[in-house]
């Protein structure tokens, strides 16, 4: 490849330590443009990519993947360890279906030593890996990669606290370009930045140190009467801090994009015994502008145009178009307006979740806690226990970091915190660690919660004021995208227990129960069905729970074949709990169920996965159809039996 003609060569990390330092500067320039090329195209993490070129370069230059292990926190800054370890000429399927993954997989390479996507897990897991190398006689190096932004995540807390105890030779870099997804928040943070001016110090004092030295005679004496003076005033000048407390060996801070520098720096902490904490200034979106400028936009960016950093226009929602993810935002300020006591939280993820104009508008009345899934619950808890009325907006999949925290702290207590889940469903190029395919399961049978799955704009405002006027707790759940409304549910009130018809035919002998981001696909296999002359009602299920269960049954007991299309895993959901109460009740017809399969779905598009699973327009209506024709059939061997069969019977 005449574009990248040192990395399109490397197979292999042992490579590496044949370049020189100019060749590996190349080398870096190389991997940041097929970075950006790349990104470009396919859309993934491309600022926090960028700033850990050199970093990434050094470790790999000094150490030995795959005997040494690499745990990357989140794992959305591996792209440069990828093209490193063999994957060269993959790199362009990136987060594409059958393509490689946007984060390390085991599965991958024998270069990836554990699978992320959800932040703060790379300490523990490091320590876990170096306890099993130790025990089974093996010499790995461990070193752990994780950002300001997820070390502010309670589990990597918990395991700073182990990892300092126990004094394995755990190495954690702390990536420190004091940025989350947004700013990053938090105590912890101001003291990093705090400790990263403290590196001017160090600069002043090797000059200092090597002006005294070079004084003719006597400079060498000074110099070392100086130390003996710093040591004296060490708890001024070389102020112990929060990680040597914790029993770590502090190194910092140091600059990360020097390459030649950061070889140094590995070379002293590799033979550095007990755990040791590197931490490096870095620039997130290094290297390019539009996303040094603008780190936030450019964390997770669809396709661009790399001369002027647009976002590709066809890739944006037009502004007619609502995302679920607006529609909350909005409809949460509207909920503020209404009632002072409603406050938001989020869990770093401000723009993601559509909290932004909340933030904007009540800046009092926001609070941004970090990536601290479990503690953004319990301090939710915490205030509608003092009155407050919080709003906790978090991704599907970032819920499942937080199970206990609602049974427990919210459930139980019965207290009204409204938790809204974005991302409810199949989400598509992030993969297996991000599809929000659980929470039904995970939460539906959990006492005194409400849980709602609205749709359409107008419904979602109405489902927030819903849950902002409940004495309980209530989650509300929404797919990714733009927000689908076919017209009934707009106009529907919302009745507890409830959902909408949405489609209504004179007579029709089916009925599709849609659950979730489905409904646009289960009215147009209805219409399909109609063409087909197969007269089909739709329902969206509105209240997972509570449900109205004399009002569904007296519904359902009207058809005579039922199909619940459901987006979320089958076991454990909605289809399960209909089919039980057809059962209880002694209903008399056909049932089935579609949704997604208990399995770890990988990276394709939404639409892509949504085909996959059989959940698209064309299966649904196949399915309906194949279940009407098995109907027709068992009606006329019955007739056969019962010797009434005649053409005009059926
Ligand atoms: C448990 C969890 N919550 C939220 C996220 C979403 N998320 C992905 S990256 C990120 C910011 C990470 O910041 P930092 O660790 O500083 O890395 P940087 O992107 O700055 O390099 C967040 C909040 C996540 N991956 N996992």
């Amino acid at each position: 490849m005449k574009d990248f003609p040192i990395l399109s060569g490397i197979s292999s990390p042992d490579q590496l330590k044949s370049l020189s330092v100019k060749e590996l500067n190349t080398l870096a320039e190389e991997i940041r443009s097929y970075i950006i090329q790349t990104v470009s195209r396919n859309g993934g993490h491309l600022a926090s990519n960028l700033g850990v070129v050199e970093l990434t370069l050094a470790m790999h230059y000094v150490f030995m993947s795959p005997r040494d292990k690499f745990v990357w926190d989140v794992g959305h800054q591996c792209y440069t360890h990828k093209l490193l370890t063999g994957r060269f000429g993959d790199f362009p399927t990136i987060r594409k279906k059958d393509g490689i993954s946007g984060f390390p997989k085991r599965e991958e390479s024998i270069h990836d030593a554990f699978n992320t996507g959800h932040a703060s897990t790379s300490i523990s897991a490091g320590l876990g890996i170096l306890t099993g190398s130790r025990l089974q006689d093996r010499s790995s190096k461990v070193l752990c990669v994780i950002g300001d932004g997820a070390l502010t995540g309670g589990q990597a807390l918990e395991a700073l606290n182990i990892a300092g105890h126990v004094k394995e030779n755990l190495i954690v870099i702390l990536n420190d370009n004091e940025m989350s997804i947004g700013r990053n928040v938090g105590a912890i943070s101001s003291y990093m930045s705090r400790l990263a001016l403290t590196g001017g110090y160090l600069r002043f004092r090797r000059i200092v140190d090597f002006t005294i030295s070079h004084i003719p005679f006597f400079g060498k004496a000074l110099l070392r009467w100086v130390y003996k003076l710093k040591r004296g005033v060490k708890g001024v000048l070389y102020k112990e801090n929060l990680f040597t407390d914790l029993g770590f060996k502090y190194v910092g801070p140091v600059k990360g994009h020097n390459v030649e520098k950061m070889i140094d720096i590995f070379t002293h902490v590799r033979d550095t015994e007990g755990p040791v904490l590197l931490h490096v200034l870095t620039t997130k979106g290094k290297g390019y502008s539009p996303a040094e400028g603008d780190p936030s936009s450019y964390h997770g960016v669809g396709p661009f145009d790399v001369e002027t950093g647009k976002i590709d226009p066809a890739m944006k929602p037009s502004p007619d178009i609502v995302t679920t993810t607006t529609a909350f935002g909005r409809a949460a300020v509207e909920e503020a307006s209404k009632n002072s006591k409603v406050v938001a939280i989020t869990a770093a993820m401000s723009s993601g979740t559509g909290l932004n104009a909340f933030r904007d508008s009540y800046p009092g009345r926001f609070f941004d806690v970090g990536i601290t899934e479990p503690h953004a619950l319990t301090f939710a808890a915490g205030q509608a226990a003092s009155g407050l009325k919080p709003i906790v907006a978090v991704y599907s999949t970032f819920m499942q970091r937080a199970v206990d925290q609602v049974i427990h702290d919210i459930a139980l207590p019965n207290l009204p915190v409204v938790i809204c889940m974005d991302r409810a469903g199949l989400v598509g190029d992030d993969g297996e660690t991000h599809q929000g395919i659980f929470d039904i399961s995970l939460f539906r049978n959990i006492p005194n919660i409400s849980f709602l799955a609205p749709l359409s704009e107008k419904e979602i405002f109405m489902a927030l004021s819903w849950a902002c006027s409940s004495d309980g707790p209530v989650m509300i759940r929404y797919p990714k995208g733009a927000s689908y409304c076919s017209g009934e549910e707009q106009d529907t009130p919302f009745e507890e227990g409830r959902g909408v018809v949405v489609r209504s035919r004179e007579k029709a002998d089916v009925l599709i129960v849609s659950v979730g981001g489905l409904l646009e696909e289960a009215v147009a296999a209805s219409e399909i069905l109609e063409e087909k002359d197969i007269l089909c009602d739709v329902y969206h299920m509105r209240f997972i729970r509570p449900l109205d269960k004399k009002y569904l049954i007296s519904f359902l007991e009207r058809y005579e074949q039922i199909l619940v299309v459901e987006e979320g895993i089958t076991a454990g959901g909605m289809g399960e709990e209909i089919a039980a109460l057809l059962y209880e009740r002694g209903l008399q017809c056909s049932f089935s169920a579609l949704g997604v399969p208990s399995v770890f779905l990988p990276q394709a598009s939404r639409s892509e996965l949504i085909r996959e699973c059989g959940l698209d327009r064309e299966s649904i209506a196949a399915r309906v159809e194949g279940i009407q024709q098995e109907i027709r059939f068992s009606k006329v061997v019955d007739m056969v039996k019962n010797d009434k069969w005649s053409p005009h019977n059926i």
